[in-house]
């Protein structure tokens, strides 16, 4: 029987069999590039062109990409589950994509532009950007990815509702994240720390591991659909 309320936690692990690359494995995309040549405000303000060619790449990659069915059982727990809430380090939007309505971005989108000048942002799905770095079409100043880079804060309202889901869940899924990002990384600990049953799906070991009540060995495409055949309610 599947303890409600449910919190998901996801990291690049879950769009691993989709095809984008997750950070820290082996062809992993910090492996070319090290995150603090890039995923950083220091590495813009030095070099916005080369950071933003990096970020045209995986948006060029990511649009190659379709959700698999792990994203689209974690669609299928949002309809089937009174109280769920699926909390997301990835920026790649592919739980959007699977049908997701309400995902808690921790760490923004990579299709979403917000302008370093003034307050504008907007949705921009173009591969590849006509201008790189793109220019603000309100000032003319530059635009960056609408995501959280290392150093920077995670948006307030969203790791509050994202830390209240955690404190309030009797179960947490934890799944493909290597659990070293924080703040991100100390959610499903609290979880722990208010009673709730961790249950981890990764093909490798993490900090997590052994914090689990229960760890799947196995990729999440072909394993959380398996999990969630047996304990969907019926
Ligand atoms: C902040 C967006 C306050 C950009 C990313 C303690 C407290 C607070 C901060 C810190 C702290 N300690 C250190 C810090 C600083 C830093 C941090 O955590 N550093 C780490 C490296 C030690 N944190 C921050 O800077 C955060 N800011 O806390 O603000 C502050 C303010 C000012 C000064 C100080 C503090 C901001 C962090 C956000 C960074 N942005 N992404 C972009 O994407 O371009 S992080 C990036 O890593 C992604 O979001 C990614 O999701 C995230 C975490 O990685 P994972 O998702 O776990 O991916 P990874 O590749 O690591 O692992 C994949 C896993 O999947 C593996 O385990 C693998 O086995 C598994 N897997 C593979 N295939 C499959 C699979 N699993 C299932 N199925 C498969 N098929
Ligand atoms: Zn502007």
């Amino acid at each position: 029987m599947l303890d409600t309320p449910v919190t998901a936690l996801t990291g690049a692990g879950v769009s691993a069999e989709s095809g984008v690359p997750t950070f820290r494995g082996e062809e992993g995309l910090w492996r070319r590039h090290r995150a603090d040549e890039l995923a950083t405000p220091t590495a813009f303000r030095r070099d916005p062109l080369l950071v933003w060619e990096w970020y045209d790449w995986r948006r060029r990659l990511i649009d190659q990409c379709r959700p698999n069915p792990a994203h689209h059982t974690l669609a299928s727990m949002e309809q089937a589950l009174n109280v769920f809430t699926l909390i997301t380090q990835n920026v790649d939007g592919l739980h959007q994509a699977a049908g997701s309505n309400n995902v808690l971005e921790l760490h923004g989108n990579i299709w979403r532009l917000r302008c370093t000048a003034c307050n504008h942002v907007c949705e921009d799905h173009r591969v590849p950007l006509p201008d790189l770095p793109p220019p603000c079409p309100q000032c003319g100043q530059l635009l960056r990815p609408d995501v959280v880079w290392f150093g920077e804060s995670l948006p307030g309202e969203i790791l509050d509702t994202a830390w209240a889901a955690a404190e309030r869940c009797r179960t947490i899924l934890v799944i493909g994240t290597s659990a070293t990002v924080q703040p991100a990384a100390s959610l499903p600990l609290v979880a722990l720390r208010g009673g709730a049953t961790l249950v981890e799906f990764n093909p490798a070991e993490t900090p997590l591991s052994r914090h689990a009540h229960r760890v799947i060995r196995a990729p999440a495409a072909q394993a959380l659909p398996d999990w969630w055949a047996v304990y969907r309610p019926s």
